[in-house]
């Protein structure tokens, strides 16, 4: 019998004392499966194109999820930078992308649009990752991104979060 291979609480229930420290020590328990409350990670890639590379992303009701985004390139991030802002269903990006024009001084997330935004993240330059967690609205439907980065999003920088 291979001691690695035995998950089954019923199993291990009859395995001697020894036996069960030598399996909880090969094979830790909490690698069998997600413990509950895990927050699930999405990589995206932010170009010099101005593209996501991911431009859709599912979710179930009030899932955790952490947004890692790359930019990837070496343009300092006053020249060419990227962020992911998720907003609020119904929401126009192109009301927040046109109001982040004047909002340098906050990463282009506009101050007057926090009442609209779900989640943001910092800006990144050539070469940075920035990230944001989030819990995904309890409310079906599909949610805007876009990077607010003045240009991006008329470039085609969008994507959307669907609820599901
Ligand atoms: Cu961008």
């Amino acid at each position: 019998m291979k001691i690695a291979s035995m998950v089954c609480v019923g199993v291990l229930a009859v395995m001697s004392a020894d036996a069960v420290a030598a399996q909880t020590k090969k094979a830790p328990a909490a690698a069998a499966k997600a413990p509950a409350g895990a927050v699930r990670t999405v990589e995206i890639t932010g170009s010099e194109t101005m593209k996501y590379d991911v431009t859709t992303i599912t979710a179930k009701p009030g899932e955790k999820i952490r947004v890692v985004l790359k930019a990837v390139g070496s343009m300092p991030k006053i020249a060419m930078g990227h962020n992911f802002v998720l907003l609020k269903l119904g929401v126009s990006p192109l009301e927040v992308s046109n109001a982040a024009f004047n909002a340098r001084a906050t990463d282009f997330v506009p101050a007057e649009m926090k009442d609209k935004i779900i989640a943001a993240t910092k800006l990144a330059g050539g070469g940075e990752t920035v990230e944001v967690t989030f819990t995904a609205p309890t409310k079906l439907g599909s949610y805007d991104y876009l990077c607010t980065f003045p240009g991006h999003f008329s470039q085609g920088m969008k994507g959307t979060l669907t609820v599901k």
